[in-house]
């Protein structure tokens, strides 16, 4: 019982400015197999990645400084991009408030150009809805606004930029209102995911925002296998909050496990109203919150289900025509990946004639079709070349040098044996290549991704992991306490669940 109530006391704020440090740390203790007898209590929520904000305290008044900010984040091993974001990483940490509370957040625009921040879902005054020119001047580069919120909702609200484009290079975040009577039945775990997708050309660093198309697939902030999994002790009980302000509608599937949807953007749902399932659609400005009792030992992979949002630098080599002659495999950079030129200068106008998918060729010309055959280290070495690129960062490899390198020197890094993984007449076979588009599965990643929440997962599951896939993992006691000890060395003694933001 001390523990609860010092948790409470530290959650709800009673220690004026600790709750960074204090809540998740207080988390640790949470009492196990409580769910149906014991009251239920606020836990703080979860975000994998990118973590929470911190506040001050100014009076009664909960006062958070945000700060969009050019952010250089690492989303994928060899692949670095230059985003907008808030704090450090796109999306921005979280904000969490409890029902009741009066916040102030002073706003500092380090953009070179204007903005203003939009509290999507808030129920308050005109003046802090964030519109440019409508409730409130933009905000120059330099520039300050500052936002006031009295708080009387609850659930998993957003704060973003009023500003489509740059709502699409990260400006976002997630504004967690927790309820003054606290959701039943109670939770053990609470985690927010970010739904995000970046159109990244070959070489690039920079999303191009214009783009409909996309080749990068992020939950919070990271492609699977660089996403972080969820750890979950068996029995407990699990909220899931997926947030979403992109361009795509993304189905989050999970494996094992019925989850019910509990609540949406506007909050809570009445619980004679919750619906069950294992795949919640989460729309375009929506949030989808899913809870389940996780009592199925096991890695249970969590996705959207969008086949081609489970795959990292999409590229038109998929399918039997991209080796065969005779028909494009694909625009070029320019057409496919929708940035608009020519005449009339629709991106998939008539102009450009039938194409396949976007293309990786050189602007102008259409993919080369490449042929298929033994694998040799010669051809490995290509097709990791056209694989990834990433920046010019000292430290960083690129991945055309990557490409000429023996695979085997590479640190941390291997082919799979591919000679054993495409059929000798793999050729003659309708629709091949589909999977199999890196003359083999993906590469083995799995040192170079290694974190504490990683620990014990099977040898080679990062060759089947990308974009937005991760995993809940339900680990029985004794595993469970093996991952949080190695968590709490690598991040906090108190607060295993304080993930260092991996930047770059
Ligand atoms: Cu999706």
């Amino acid at each position: 019982m001390a523990n609860r109530r010092s948790f409470l006391q530290s959650f709800l704020g009673l220690g004026a400015g600790l709750f960074a440090a204090e809540k998740l740390g207080a988390s640790t203790s949470l009492p196990q197999n409580h769910r149906d007898q014991s009251p239920a209590f606020n836990v703080p929520v979860i975000t994998t990645e990118v973590g929470d904000m911190p506040y001050t305290m100014d009076g009664d008044v909960k006062v958070f400084h945000l700060i969009a900010q050019v952010v250089r984040q690492k989303i994928a091993p060899g692949k670095t991009l230059d985003l907008w974001g808030f704090n450090g990483s796109a999306p921005g940490p979280t904000i969490q408030v409890n029902q009741g509370d009066r916040v102030r957040v002073i706003f500092d625009n380090h953009l070179p150009e204007p903005t203003t921040i939009h509290w999507h879902g808030f129920e308050d005054r005109i003046q802090y809805d964030g519109q440019p020119g409508i409730s409130q001047p933009a905000v120059k580069p330099g520039g300050r606004f500052v936002y006031e919120f009295d708080i009387h909702q609850e659930g998993t609200y957003f704060y973003h930029s009023h500003m489509a484009m740059q709502e699409m290079a990260g400006m976002l975040g997630a504004f967690i209102m927790h309820p003054k009577q606290p959701y039943r039945p109670h939770c053990d775990k609470d985690f927010v995911i970010h739904l995000q997708e970046y159109a990244v050309l070959p070489s690039n660093t920079v999303p191009n925002t214009m783009s409909m198309e996309y080749n990068w697939l992020l939950l919070n902030g990271k492609a699977g296998p660089a996403s972080t999994p969820l750890i979950v002790r068996q029995g407990e009980r699990v909220r899931i909050r997926f947030v979403n302000l992109g361009m795509d509608h993304h189905p989050m599937h999970i494996h094992g496990n019925t989850f019910y949807t509990t609540g949406t953007e506007g909050g809570r749902i009445p619980e004679s109203a919750w619906w069950p399932g294992n795949t919640v659609l989460v729309g375009v400005a929506q949030a989808r919150t899913v809870e389940f009792v996780a009592k199925n030992p096991g890695d249970w992979m969590l996705h959207c289900h969008l086949p081609h949002h489970m795959m990292n630098q999409m590229s038109s080599s998929v399918g039997k025509m991209t080796r065969t002659g005779g028909m494009g495999a694909g625009g070029d950079m320019n057409t496919g990946m929708g940035m608009l030129q020519g005449t009339p200068g629709v991106p998939l106008g008539e102009d450009y004639g039938p194409q396949l998918g976007r293309g990786l060729g050189v602007a102008g010309s259409s993919d080369t079709a490449t042929t298929n055959g033994p694998l040799s280290q010669e051809k490995a070495n290509a097709a990791m070349g056209k694989m990834q690129t990433s920046t010019d960062d000292a430290g960083e490899m690129k991945m055309d040098e990557m490409g000429q390198m023996q695979m085997d020197t590479m640190p941390g890094m291997q082919m799979n044996d591919m000679a054993d993984d495409i059929a000798p007449n793999a050729n003659n076979v309708p629709n091949f290549p589909q999977d199999a588009y890196m003359e083999g599965p993906m590469m083995l990643m799995d040192d170079v991704v290694d974190k504490p929440e990683n620990y014990g997962l099977n040898t080679g599951w990062s060759q089947y992991m990308q974009g937005m896939m991760t995993f809940v993992r339900v680990l029985p006691p004794e595993k469970y306490d093996a991952v949080v000890e190695r968590m709490k060395r690598a991040y906090h003694p108190n607060n295993p669940y304080a993930t260092i933001f991996d930047h770059a």
